[in-house]
């Protein structure tokens, strides 16, 4: 999930009115805004192109937290350092180079600019505001009590502590007024002193606590602020790293910063030092807890703290994918699919993998045949439908979806436009009469019409014949496609009784004119219905949904579509200028 919606979660349980999140800075991407969740709400955060604009669109903005990766860390964050209205930036990034975070912090440091990190969790403000993930989930933030102010400030430099810390304070104080992880490196932004120095001037944080660890010099500075009283509130310190003294070389511990150097870096020295300047600093870290409570407890006593009292949070709504995770929500699905899956390791057709067709003896017209009609059809139908798609590619540049795509190709419009533009003639006359040609030849062949009866009804009802008829082929002039498709079936199919019948209605509406031949639409529609019915592959019923859905005419659209590309992209080749109709080619009536 994304930080912005956790620290809006956050801001929610806080009883923030607005959200903390002002804006998205995401480079080359003005104008957009990110989707997010504000308690029940949905509400759009802005998302700017740079940081400078968002400076300037958002000038009451002045925390700027850095997710950008190490490589980029330096420059953005510099660049937000810049902007007048910024007044503390947090970088999460680890490994981002020490000489390019001396530059960041000698900047923030010249200009009064707090620099939080890198490497760090960042902080949180309890009741306010929180960097990024800082003390994780939303059931631990109400558990440690950050969703409302207490009366603590917290520093360390382990972001991963800092959350073991927070639950600590909760349980021994009226919890965290504030909390800040300084990040594991060896040059942080900003310091633990840096921070006490801070907590002293907030009147609400009345208790500071400190969680320092091996390595480096900085509990020196606390201790010298401590020594020149310019930290005056209770300070319970504890550096941890005491075990280094049981090893026999220097350690490195998690952070790039915890390593035992001198004798001064030890935690040890820095422990002694902290109770020398004055800080409260338990015998081990097992007495920390106990040493923050008596303190509390002390100050409690001596009216120095009033216990903030305690708040009900609100309940955020979980977010549907993990509710459904949790089993807690049954979530109606939108689509019902039932031909392929794309979920596990390898794409499936109908549950045949990409591997079997790309491995086996298979082609288009297999997968036709698994995406189609779901089933694996045996060799001489896939080949027949590969035939059938191969045929119908194309029939020149004169046909009417040809046409148009070729007009709309030199109108300079795309290739899908291109495309569509011409699918979009295919109907009843035109490529779309396969589907109505095995509907009729069907049900007056299974209803044992004589084909002269047929044609007559059908002439009686102002319908002609689906499949009969062509604008340029003739009983002298034949149909090569259709000569083919019928010669394979003949040789391959187990029958042809509906092609047998089309030829019978051919026959007849030939007496009337020349052109009235089975053409490519009729002659696929009645081969289909001879393929459905003699497979033995299709229950009648399944014959029946074929027919009436309509698949066959995917057959024409899906063949010319490959013509049609090679049109509208021939178009494009020659360089073809806008078509413009003649004016003698129009009768104007
Ligand atoms: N008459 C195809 O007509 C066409 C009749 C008929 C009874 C009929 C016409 C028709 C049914 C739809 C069909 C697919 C419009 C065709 C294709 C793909 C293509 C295309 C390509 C490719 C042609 C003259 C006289 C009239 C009509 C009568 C015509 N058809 N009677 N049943 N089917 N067929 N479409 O030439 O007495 O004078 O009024 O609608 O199957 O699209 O290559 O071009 O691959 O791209 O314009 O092959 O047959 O004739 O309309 O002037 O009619 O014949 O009633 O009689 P024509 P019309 P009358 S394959």
């Amino acid at each position: 999930m994304n930080p912005v919606q956790r620290m809006l979660d956050f801001d929610f349980l806080c009883g923030r009115p607005t959200p903390s999140v002002a804006c998205v800075v995401q480079p080359g991407s003005a104008g957009g805004f990110q989707k997010v969740f504000f308690g029940r709400e949905e509400v759009a955060i802005p998302v700017e192109g740079s940081v400078a604009e968002a400076a300037h669109a958002f000038p009451l903005a002045d925390i700027f937290i850095n997710f950008a990766s190490m490589r980029s860390a330096f420059q953005s964050s510099m660049e937000a350092l810049r902007q007048p209205t910024v007044r503390v930036v947090a970088i999460i990034a680890e490994g981002v180079p020490e000489a390019d975070t001396k530059q960041l912090i000698a900047y923030a440091r010249q200009h009064n600019k707090i620099l939080i990190g890198p490497a760090t969790v960042g902080g949180v403000q309890a009741g306010a505001f929180r960097i990024g993930d800082t003390a994780g989930t939303l059931d631990n933030i109400v558990a440690c009590k950050l969703h409302r102010p207490g009366s603590a400030g917290f520093v360390s430099k382990s972001g991963g502590m800092s959350n073991e810390m927070y639950n600590v304070l909760a349980r021994t104080t009226d919890g965290l007024y504030e909390g800040i992880a300084i990040g594991g490196d060896v040059f942080p932004g900003s310091t633990l002193s840096d921070h006490c120095l801070r907590y002293e001037n907030i009147p609400q944080v009345k208790l500071i606590v400190v969680l320092g660890e091996l390595g480096g010099t900085d509990e020196y500075s606390l201790v010298d602020a401590l020594k020149q009283k310019r930290i005056t509130k209770p300070v319970v310190a504890w550096v941890s790293g005491t075990c280094a003294k049981l090893f026999k070389s220097e350690v490195q511990f998690g952070h790039a910063g915890a390593k035992s150097g001198g004798q001064a870096e030890s935690a040890q020295a820095k422990n002694e030092a902290l109770a020398a300047a004055g800080a409260i600093v338990p015998t081990s870290f097992e007495a920390f807890e106990g040493t923050i409570r008596d303190t509390f407890a002390r100050m409690v006593a001596e009216g120095a703290i009033t216990p903030c009292p305690d708040v009900e949070a609100p309940s955020v709504p979980q977010d549907l994918e993990a509710a459904k995770k949790a089993g807690k929500v049954r979530v109606p699905t939108n689509v019902v699919s039932s031909i392929c899956d794309d979920r596990g390791e390898e794409p499936t057709y109908h549950g045949v993998t990409m591997s079997t067709l790309i491995e086996g003896d298979f082609g288009v017209g297999d997968v036709i045949s698994l995406l189609w009609f779901k089933r694996s059809l045996p060799k001489y139908a896939t080949r027949f439908v590969e035939m059938c798609v191969m045929l119908c590619a194309d029939h020149g540049p004169c046909v009417s979806g040809a046409h148009n795509t070729i007009v709309t190709s030199r109108a300079g419009k795309d290739l899908v436009s291109c495309l569509v533009a011409g699918l979009l003639t295919i109907g009843p006359r035109f490529g779309g009469a396969i589907d109505d040609a095995a509907r009729y030849f069907q049900d007056a062949c299974d209803r044992k019409l004589d084909p002269d009866e047929f044609v007559e009804d059908m002439k009686k009802k102002g319908i002609r014949v689906p499949g009969i008829g062509h604008r340029i082929k003739s009983k002298d002039n034949r149909d090569k496609r259709v000569e083919l498709l019928q010669r394979y079936a003949r040789k391959f199919f187990p029958a042809t009784r509906y092609l047998d019948y089309a030829l019978r209605v051919e026959a007849y509406t030939l007496t009337k004119a020349a052109n009235l031949v089975m053409n490519v639409d009729g002659c696929i529609g009645a081969l289909f219905l001879d393929l459905l019915h003699s497979s033995s592959l299709f229950s009648a019923a399944e014959i029946e949904q074929i027919v009436k859905i309509g698949y066959l005419n995917g057959l024409f659209v899906l063949a010319r579509s490959i013509g049609l590309i090679g049109h509208a992209l021939d178009q494009k080749r020659l360089q073809q200028g806008l078509y413009r109709h003649p004016w003698e080619a129009v009768l104007y009536i």
